[in-house]
């Protein structure tokens, strides 16, 4: 861009009071001089690039502001460490945040473009599998909004979680290419690069003053490449940044090689460079004790790490002493939990401090949450593999292992069985290192994410932790942003909110009890219900285009979207679903308002189980829906692709919220909450946040059915047969062998064995059949209640007017108040 328009740029966008003809002016000077090409040739995508460069040149100021003004005030900062960060689409976002979106919306109106149609051309931004990703983004929002000092780390992928395409009914990966044509709103910030040492050795000295000096000779070093995507804050003040981190070869630790003749093997250390940052692990909720993974996850916390050092020397030179005071990591779950033993090891072997003045700053500067009970998902390193590729962090770990079995020692004296339990290394042939222990013992503050998720990382993951250090582990439940779940997402209901309770409540959430006034209220619920009709319509529209489906809007929307895992139990909503069409195969006048049944699910690839259940899905879909007895009132549609763009489109269109987890499996949930606020009536377990989303609503308002946490815990002790429930109920008998004839899958008898397989044969480790009953009863009950539409509408009001404690401004008051003890920091 040339100076001139340069200086146009500051004149126009800066002024937040833009007007249209400056938008215009702007977009269209992109159009030409970033994009090369003109009004009358550009496509969508041009236009989409256009509007997005222009937004971003508002973005840049606030962020040059927002870095000073941080600078100046020399603040302290949360540091958000997390392997995924699952950001979706930023144009959407960043004009609601300016206040821009209908200014702009005009704007290319007069030149012709719709802007929801150049929305459609944004990548979604996929760096993450699921809940844990998501809460990272929404966080963010929060931070910005919040005008809290803040930055996230984490890994700038080249490809996100796959694209899901669905063949003849199942699952196919394919890359995602989130990058491919250019991302508008991140800068590469080349002046910041850092290098960082894999594999080698470490090497015993003995300093002047006879202390012990190590240092590790690295056998590689790679480069990584900062990126960052700014973060607009609701109102547009703040702008923090997210930094990604991209892995190249570091052309210092390859010039020898390739002095040496070596052109091929040089090439070959640059491909696996380059391979660290490639790919997101799509496996959420198990550990795959990939090598590359580990390497992932040192690479970015060894990356962040320095950045984090090398701005606080800027301000503070070598004077740890302030380092507590301007610095508090947070650890998105264990996965960026090597950062522990490397800040060790800096400030052991490089500013050598002396051990415990270092483990003092550590164990003040972290912070871990944790998202799972499942013992797979519980990360465990082999002992060999780190001491491979990180050879002095394993000794820093034995080093901190051995300091705190002491304490241990002390507290139990002679208790081998508590120290075999707490710690860091699990004995064995293979020598495991366990991430959550290391988390722990190197943390200040532990939280779950849900009362009962906390409750039980107190009571049974880390009881004696709990004895040890009462009052560490705590609980911070998690939230949402509304900016991008309800007034981005679901604008006819946003504005029918403004005009009922004024405006303000995106960033006052609890505001929006003053709807419940209205609960009552039969002109307030028409609208409210219209509301849901227009937006059911949208969505029937796109399930048209998309699948080729029919549905009719009339029809009760029941929506399960989530990644496909057993605990989450797709499995019991699909045998529900087949019960209903035996219902109405046996008794044609079955009474029941029709009903269509929407799933969104990614399996990870190699979960074979889940990628059954996902066939299993679409096969039933494909004999219901053309089957004309039936699909008048019973529809079943598996959206392929499910990811943050296509949660906004269907959330707001959601009757029903399927909530269905095996209860004490499900951390929070956080897509429970999003759906409540758009007005989705739960029908769920008393697990995660479904417990306090029942207790913010009331009972009328919610269809809570299974078994407990504790009636879990008794059937498992007592002994649970699956073969009891098949057995004793004739339509989970039913339902279970008609999976095992060819009705769906003509031709191929058996091909959805496998489920009914898990289900008995299994040992249905997550009680499907022992909840099958009681979900019937709670979707009749619920199918009765659609069917008495004040009665409905109360409810749905309901749910949106309760949701306030469920914002992530909230969460992160928590956080700030609770663990970081941090200040905002006003940007004007
Ligand atoms: C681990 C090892 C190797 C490869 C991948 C992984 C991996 C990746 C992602 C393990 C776990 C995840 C993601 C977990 C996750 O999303 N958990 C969810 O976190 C939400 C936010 O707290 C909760 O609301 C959900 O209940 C929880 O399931």
């Amino acid at each position: 861009m040339n100076a001139k328009a340069n200086a146009f740029a500051r004149q126009s966008l800066s002024d937040v009071k833009l007007n249209k003809s400056e938008i215009k002016d702007t977009v269209v000077r992109h159009l030409h001089c970033t994009l090369g090409t003109d009004e009358n040739k550009a496509n969508n995508h041009a236009w989409w690039k256009a509007t997005s460069a222009a937004v971003q040149e508002l973005v840049l100021e606030g962020l040059r502001k927002t870095q000073k003004t941080h600078y100046l005030n020399d603040t302290r900062a949360v540091h958000y460490f997390s392997a995924e960060f699952l950001m979706g689409r930023l144009l959407s976002n960043n004009l609601h945040n300016f206040g821009l979106f209908e200014k702009t919306n005009q704007a290319l109106n007069e030149l012709g473009v719709s802007l929801s149609d150049i929305l459609e051309e944004e990548p979604d931004m996929a760096l993450g599998n699921g809940g844990l990703g998501r809460l990272a983004a929404c966080f963010i929002d929060s931070l910005a909004t919040m005008e809290l000092p803040a930055i996230g780390y984490g890994i700038h992928y080249e490809h996100g979680l796959f694209r899901q395409e669905i063949k003849s009914g199942v699952q196919i990966e394919r890359p995602d290419s989130w990058r491919d044509y250019g991302n508008p709103w991140e800068i590469c910030r080349p002046e910041s690069i850092q290098e960082v040492s894999l594999y080698g050795y470490v090497e015993t000295k003995y300093g002047e003053n006879g202390r012990i000096q190590k240092e590790w000779h690295p056998g590689s070093i790679v480069k990584g490449v900062p990126w960052d995507i700014p973060v607009v804050g609701y109102g547009g003040n703040t702008v923090n940044v997210l930094r990604l981190w991209q892995s190249e070869s570091s052309d210092y630790f390859n010039w020898d090689v390739f002095n040496a003749g070596g052109y091929i093997d040089a090439q070959r250390e640059n491909v696996q460079a380059e391979t660290i940052s490639k790919v997101l692990y799509p496996n959420d909720e198990t550990e795959a004790g990939k090598e590359l993974r580990l390497i992932q996850q040192y690479f970015f916390c060894a990356c962040s790490l320095k950045d984090i050092i090398r701005r606080y020397k800027r301000a503070h030179g070598d004077d740890w002493s302030r380092f507590t005071d301007q610095v508090v990591i947070q650890l998105n779950d264990t996965h960026p939990a090597i950062a522990i033993p490397e800040l060790m090891r800096i400030l052991v072997d490089r500013a050598e401090l002396d051990w415990d003045d270092a483990w003092a700053i550590c164990t003040e500067t972290f912070a871990y949450t944790n998202h799972t009970l499942l013992p797979e998902a519980l990360e465990r390193w082999p002992a060999r593999m780190l001491e491979k590729i990180l050879p002095r962090h394993l000794e820093i770990i034995y080093e901190i292992n051995h300091r705190f079995m002491a304490e241990v020692e002390k507290k139990w004296p002679g208790d081998n069985a508590v120290k075999a339990k707490l710690s860091i290394i699990e004995e064995g042939a293979d020598k495991m290192v366990r991430m959550g222990n290391l988390s722990v013992i190197g943390s200040f503050a532990v939280n779950g994410v849900a009362e009962i998720h906390s409750k039980l990382v107190k009571q049974n993951l880390f009881p004696e932790f709990n004895e040890l250090w009462p009052g560490k582990l705590t609980n911070v439940t998690n939230g949402i942003t509304p900016r991008r779940w309800l007034k981005a997402c679901n604008p006819k209901l946003s504005s029918l909110i403004d005009s009922k309770i004024g405006d303000d409540w995106p960033t006052n959430l609890s505001k929006l009890e003053q709807l419940a006034e209205f609960a009552d209220n039969a002109r307030f619920q028409k609208q409210f219900m219209q509301v849901k009709q227009e937006n059911k319509q949208e969505l029937a529209d796109e399930v048209k285009a998309l699948t080729g489906i029919d549905i009719d809007p009339k029809a009760i929307f029941d929506i399960q979207i989530k990644r496909l895992h057993e605990y989450k139990r797709q499995h019991l909503n699909l045998l529900h679903i087949m019960t209903l069409y035996r219902r109405l195969l046996e008794n044609p006048d079955y009474d029941m308002h029709p009903r269509v049944f929407l799933f969104g699910a990614k399996a990870a690839p190699g979960y074979k189980l889940a990628k059954d259940i996902i066939y299993a899905i679409n096969q039933v879909a494909e004999r219901i829906n053309n089957d004309k007895r039936v699909n008048h009132k019973l529809k079943v549609v598996f959206m392929p692709n499910y990811r943050v763009s296509l949660a906004e489109k269907m959330i707001p269109a959601a009757d029903v919220s399927e909530q269905i987890s095996t209860a004490g499996k499900e951390a929070s949930g956080t897509g429970n909450m999003k759906l409540a606020l758009n007005g989705a009536v739960t029908i769920g377990t008393l697990d995660g946040a479904n417990i306090e989303i029942a207790e913010e609503v009331g009972d009328d308002n919610i269809f809570i059915f299974g078994l407990t946490v504790d009636e879990v815990h008794a059937l498992k002790f007592k002994g649970y047969n699956p073969y009891d429930y098949y057995y004793q109920n004739k339509e989970i008998k039913a339902v279970l062998d008609w999976l095992e004839t060819d009705y769906f899958t003509p031709g191929k008898p058996g091909a959805l064995a496998s489920v009914k397989q898990s289900l008995l044969d299994g040992g249905d480790p997550y009680l499907v059949l022992a909840d099958f009953e009681a979900y019937c009863k709670a979707q009749t009950d619920l199918d009765a209640a659609y069917r008495e539409p004040k009665r409905w509408a109360k409810m749905a009001i309901m749910n949106t007017a309760k949701m306030g404690k469920f914002t992530s401004d909230r969460s992160i008051t928590d956080y700030v108040e609770r663990i970081w003890k941090l200040s905002s920091c006003h940007v004007d």
